[in-house]
């Protein structure tokens, strides 16, 4: 079965995406994402403009040959949109070799190891009513853990609330101030506690704005709240930067969504610096790449936490969702579901029920791209927002 053809397709039903069609002679065709949000245009330019010409003819069902000739054969290696090109060609030829199988994808990955997947959802506020508000509603549309997200206050728009895309044609700029943000997040798990009881499994993203120590200073007063896990704590490629973190606290550690190759774990996990994994498949390498990184955690009992936020697309998304059924040392599921216009273009087999994700049975891995649909939006530059200190020192956002 050869590549008889890839398409990079970029589309924007409300946020951008790009996804890679792949297209053998005997008419299968695969679907890898290539999102990287706020530079999808160097990935579409790195797949269309160096690899794509470089797929075609070769051995469909290669898929380790090709990960690797792509990987060394281009030298230059790691990095966000390295790794997320080849990530996308990686998904795009597991899609197809499932659909040659006749196979959902998990089924190749070693088959189920549960019924179900575990998802968390968001909630988030700018004060305590509105994070409550939140946590009921995820709680009314199933999700059994909650990541909490709240507003600091004195502080305008912070990581977690509010829309961070802008698309006035420059980043945001935030305003952050470190001492107040670590005096109130205890108080809001404080209350969520009190309101909602000891079981329910909280999470809370830091989003790598604390220095080691004041990572570790909130993870001590956290300790109380027993959270599931306290993520992007401290900014991670100093990975020696967590044994301090990880002397004071016991509270559950998450690392990884802007991390690209288990090169960028090796201390984490080998030292058990952390608890979780976060990368998402579309981001390091594919599934050939998360299979290698999630065996070799396993050694260690780091588990799975893929990255599953709205800029992951429904293929990501999907292709994590099938390691997450087959995978022995799962942890847990992010889950941000799409817009109505994204699923317009996107037409997937996952499901989400009663806090469960599943992939489906459709063989591959479940997702298919309507580029009619794809074709009415068009890309929009969009940027992440860029925070600083209230003296104007850039900062972690
Ligand atoms: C966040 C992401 O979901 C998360 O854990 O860290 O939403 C992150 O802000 C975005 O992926 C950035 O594009
Ligand atoms: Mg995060």
């Amino acid at each position: 079965m050869r590549i008889a053809g890839a398409e990079v397709i970029v589309t924007c039903p409300g946020r951008n995406f790009v996804t890679l069609e792949i297209t053998t002679d005997d008419g299968l065709v695969g679907y890898g994402d290539a999102t990287l949000n706020g530079r999808e245009l160097a990935v579409a330019s790195y797949l269309r403009d160096h690899v794509v010409p470089l797929l075609i003819n070769r051995d469909a069902h290669k898929i380790e040959d090709t990960w690797q000739y792509l990987y060394r054969g281009a030298y230059w290696r790691r990095g966000p949109v390295t790794m997320a090109a080849i990530a996308a060609v990686d998904v795009a030829l597991w899609d197809i070799k499932a659909k040659a199988a006749g196979m959902p994808l998990y089924q190749l990955l070693g088959g189920a190891s549960r019924t179900g997947i575990m998802a968390y959802g968001h909630a988030s506020g700018r004060d305590l009513p509105e994070v409550l508000d939140s946590i009921r509603a995820r709680r009314e549309e199933g999700f059994r853990s909650i990541r909490v997200q709240s507003g600091v206050p004195g502080l305008d728009t912070i990581y977690g609330i509010g829309n961070p895309l802008d698309r006035t044609g420059l980043p945001n700029e935030e305003v952050w101030d470190t001492r107040a943000y670590l005096r109130h997040v205890p108080t809001v798990f404080e209350a969520v506690r009190n309101e909602f009881g000891p079981e329910l499994p909280l999470l809370h993203d830091v989003h790598h704005r604390l220095t080691p120590i004041q990572a570790a200073k909130l993870g001590k007063a956290l300790e109380p709240y027993d959270l599931f896990w306290m993520e992007d704590c401290t900014p991670a490629e100093n990975q020696e930067g967590l044994r301090l973190v990880r002397q004071h606290t016991t509270t559950p550690l998450a690392i990884g969504e802007v991390f690209n190759t288990a090169f960028d774990y090796q201390t984490l996990i080998r030292e058990q610096l952390i608890d979780y994994v976060r990368s998402a498949v579309t981001h390091t390498g594919g599934v050939t790449a998360m299979r290698k990184l999630f065996d070799h955690a396993a050694l260690y009992q780091v588990k799975s936490g893929i990255h599953g936020p709205t800029d992951i697309s429904p293929v990501g998304m999907a292709a994590g969702l099938h390691l997450d059924l087959a995978i022995h040392n799962f942890g847990i599921q992010e889950f941000a579901p799409h817009s109505a216009e994204t699923y317009e273009v996107f037409r997937r087999s996952y499901t989400f029920d009663d806090g469960y994700l599943h992939p489906g049975e459709t063989p591959g891995i479940g997702v298919t791209v309507d580029k009619d649909a794809a074709a009415k939006f068009d890309y929009e530059p969009a940027y992440l927002p860029v925070n600083r200190l209230r003296d104007g020192t850039v900062h972690d956002w």
